[in-house]
């Protein structure tokens, strides 16, 4: 059934990526979303970079007018391990309104390139008072509100450790003071309001964002173990007075890429 189309269109784009990159295969896949991107330079050297659009299967530039890049990163630094990250720097979200297949394209794409492994970064609004924007947050576990799924057909995927705990372990062990998590996926592409805030809080969410549980469900599919980083970049609407604001959540992303960065740069050789 992984040559029905979207699954063979992956695997195109794998094999564009390899001839592209010089790579037969890459081990890790990173998604980097909104307030990780500042972050992408400090993941090591860049072996290879195009746009998803110089593959099969992506979607076409978004309102932000510029395609999504993919780097080839290795991983380990100088020396290096020999081994390679796939890296993309942007995605496709759900509200664009291309349907769920280009989403989830990415992840597809990296595990046919050989990725058994994917981490998915993204910036999101917190519920915890506590967690100033700028916190990392691990994610321990989601609740799609989508309403879709990336699946079609009987693909009855178990989902009970979607977000690996050895792999949460390996990151505990490089940053021992991260919290978890449980992310809660918006269509969007507007924020909460407060009583949805509320309505996620009774549900046992503790994190909004609009990206990664749909990706996280199509990598599991395909076989892969999956880490979610989430960076707070603002408090989930009513949890403090103030309006939301794009501009924070840039600003905070940028305030941050040092730190993210870092985190990122430890984590991805113990992958
Ligand atoms: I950055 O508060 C970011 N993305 N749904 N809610 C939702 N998505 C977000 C938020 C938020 N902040």
């Amino acid at each position: 059934m992984t040559h029905s189309p979207p699954y063979a269109r992956a695997t195109e784009a794998a094999a564009r990526l390899a001839r592209l990159t010089g790579a037969d295969k890459h081990q890790v896949g990173l998604v980097l979303g909104s307030g990780w991107l500042p972050a992408v330079d400090a993941l090591g050297r860049t072996v290879a970079e195009l746009a998803t659009t110089d593959l099969p299967g992506f979607a076409a530039p978004g309102v932000e007018g510029h395609a999504g890049r993919v780097r080839s990163v290795e991983i380990g630094g100088t020396g290096g391990s020999g081994r390679r990250a796939l890296v993309f720097v942007g995605r496709t979200h759900l509200y664009e309104g291309h349907g769920v297949e280009p989403v989830v394209h990415g992840v597809r794409t990296a595990v046919a390139a050989g990725c058994e492994t994917i981490v998915l970064t993204n910036g999101c609004g917190g519920l915890d008072p506590a967690w100033s924007p700028g916190t990392a947050v691990l994610i321990s576990d989601h609740i799609n509100l989508t309403a879709t799924s990336p699946l079609a057909g009987p693909r009855f995927v178990d989902l009970t450790d979607l977000y690996s705990r050895r792999l949460r372990e390996v990151a505990h062990e490089v940053e021992p003071d991260l919290v978890e998590g449980v992310y809660v996926q918006f269509p969007g592409p507007h924020y909460e309001t407060p009583a949805e805030i509320a309505m996620v809080r009774a549900m046992g969410g503790t994190l909004v964002g609009m990206s990664t549980a749909l990706e996280a469900i199509a990598s599991r599919e395909m076989g892969a173990e999956v880490l979610g980083l989430s960076l707070v970049t603002n408090h989930a609407a009513g949890v403090d007075d103030r309006p939301l604001d794009h501009d924070e959540v840039l600003a905070t992303g940028q305030a941050s890429a040092h730190r993210m960065g870092g985190l990122l740069g430890r984590l991805l050789p113990r992958l």
